[in-house]
């Protein structure tokens, strides 16, 4: 066929599906999250492959594993190829290398960063790993698309095997500035390994700035270009592009679900279970990068100075329990139960309990109700690469009410600022003023600001997003635009 564009294989630390098992029989359901949906319909033009861990469940084998997904080839517009990792792989490179170093070090948290060496001789064996599945199910026509921190060393492996292959990278976390990149003791092999990547994307400019002087640290004689959201790095002979392209979400999808009647109808009767009291609702993965403590004490503080809140707010927090087996994790959800239990028993009366707790996953359907009934989004994680529950609290609003309060250490900040108050998660008093502020906001402004917002997530959506990455990643010029911040 003339033209087709190239095959797509995508890699990313995990494939999108779940695994379970029921009745004794080994199951498998697609992820329905915004990535592969905007990557479907690519997906399904193109034709292409998707590898990744798949997931463990007691009692399968990995035999069994690969059979129920390459069963899934018939109904699916991609292939699904697993790549298996032992225990002490898992262990070391996922929740060593990944989760204990790179993500708490790229994240500000340098505190709770364990540099074991072994972590890092794993990390190395398992991108390896990923670059050898990669080399027996590729060939040089194809675009690999590989995804965030996990496996950031791929496109050095697949050089090392002398495959030549066009790769291009997503960083889906923040990139630290060179004070806190340096803290690495892998910081120079990771920075060349990057470097072997066609391309490599960012959520914001001031990540594509904070690599590109990471990366004059460490190649004397590199040449940067950088504007607006794009730059290039040219090292001899070869070229490497950098962008900033914040992921966005399925806004229709969100947006459509909202105006739902059976959706509407429970978001009214989540209002009518709070007694019409104002609701602020916070959602997240249970993670030490998105604040929840301090945003509790923020919310405790606007209690203590707003007294005519008492009996009139509720807040709902909505967690989902994840990295379970790191020790942070486990610690940080005793210390948010500890948080809610303080501020409930200090303050509740009568039948009012000022903070609910959720700890489990929700239907989509029922998150945007809870969207909906809310008067206020609260995300105030400390840092966070872009942060996409905020982006839907606004596509759910179609009713154009709610007030979102946004942390600006969020991606999302460079392209909601308008719309949103935002604030400075670590001071707390702020937080809790702003709170106060959506909360008693006139309706007119909360429409208009709505508005706006809605305005810059329906705009620059996932689909655009990876539409987006994948010209640029091709070579292809994209018109800068003026929302990736700096
Ligand atoms: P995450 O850190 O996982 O993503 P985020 O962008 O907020 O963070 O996405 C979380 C997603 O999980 C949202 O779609 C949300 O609706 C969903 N979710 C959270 N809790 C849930 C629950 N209890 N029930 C159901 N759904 C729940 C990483 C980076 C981010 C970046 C994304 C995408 O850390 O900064 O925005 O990748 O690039």
């Amino acid at each position: 066929m003339p033209n087709r564009p190239s095959r797509l294989v995508i890699a990313s630390h995990r494939l999108p599906i779940v695994l379970f098992m029921e009745d004794g029989e080994l199951k498998v359901i697609h992820g329905a999250g915004g990535l592969v949906t905007a990557l479907k319909p690519v997906l399904t033009l193109r034709g292409g492959k998707w590898i990744g861990c798949p997931g463990t469940v007691p009692g399968a084998r990995a035999e069994e594993v690969d059979r129920i997904l390459a069963e899934t080839r018939q109904e699916s517009p991609f292939e699904l190829i697993p790549v298996h990792l032992t225990e002490e792989q898992h262990r070391l490179y996922y929740e060593g290398a990944s989760n204990s170093v790179i993500w708490p070090l790229f994240h500000d948290f340098l505190s709770l960063c364990d540099f074991d060496g072994r972590y890092f001789k794993a990390y190395e064996e398992v991108n390896r790993l990923f670059a050898s599945t990669l080399a027996s199910h590729t060939d040089e026509k194809d675009l690999i698309w590989v995804h965030d921190y996990q496996l950031m060393e791929v496109a050095l492996h697949l050089k090392d095997m002398r495959l030549h292959r066009r790769c291009a990278f997503f960083l889906h976390i923040p990139f630290p500035s060179p004070d806190i990149y340096l803290k690495l003791p892998w910081r120079d092999r990771i920075i060349r390994a990057l470097l072997e990547f066609h391309f490599i994307g960012f959520h914001t400019v001031r990540e594509v700035r904070n690599f590109v002087q990471c990366v004059k640290i460490f190649e004397k004689d590199a040449l940067v270009r950088r504007r607006g959201n794009w730059g290039t790095i040219t090292l001899g002979s070869r070229m490497v592009s950098v962008g900033a392209l914040p992921i966005g979400i399925d806004f229709r999808h969100f947006d459509r679900l909202s105006r739902h009647p059976a959706v509407r109808a429970r978001a009214a009767e989540i209002k009518n279970n709070h007694r019409g009291r104002k609701i602020i609702f916070g959602v997240d993965r249970l993670d030490y990068t998105k604040g929840i403590p301090e945003r509790l004490t923020a919310f405790e503080l606007m209690l203590e100075r707003h007294p005519e809140m008492l009996k009139n707010v509720t807040f709902l927090q909505l967690l989902v329990p994840s990295r379970e087996t790191v020790r942070e994790y486990a610690e940080l959800r005793d210390r948010v139960e500890r948080r809610i239990s303080s501020i409930n028993g200090r303050f509740s009366q009568d039948d009012w309990v000022p903070v609910i707790f959720m700890s489990r996953s929700m239907p989509q359907e029922e998150l945007v109700a809870h969207y909906l009934a809310a008067d206020v989004g609260l995300v105030t994680p400390r840092k966070d690469g872009m942060n996409l529950v905020s982006k839907e609290y606004c596509a759910a609003h179609s009713d154009l009410s709610g007030t979102l309060v946004l942390s600006e250490f969020a991606g999302a900040a460079c392209q909601l600022q308008r719309g949103a108050i935002l604030v400075n998660p670590n001071d707390r008093e702020g937080v809790a003023e702003a709170i106060y502020q959506a909360l008693v906001m006139p309706e007119g402004d909360k429409r208009r600001r709505m508005k706006i917002l809605r305005h810059a997530v329906r705009r620059h959506d996932v689909f655009w997003w990876a539409d987006s990455f994948l010209l640029a990643a091709s070579g292809k010029h994209i018109k800068d635009f003026p929302t990736a911040g700096d």
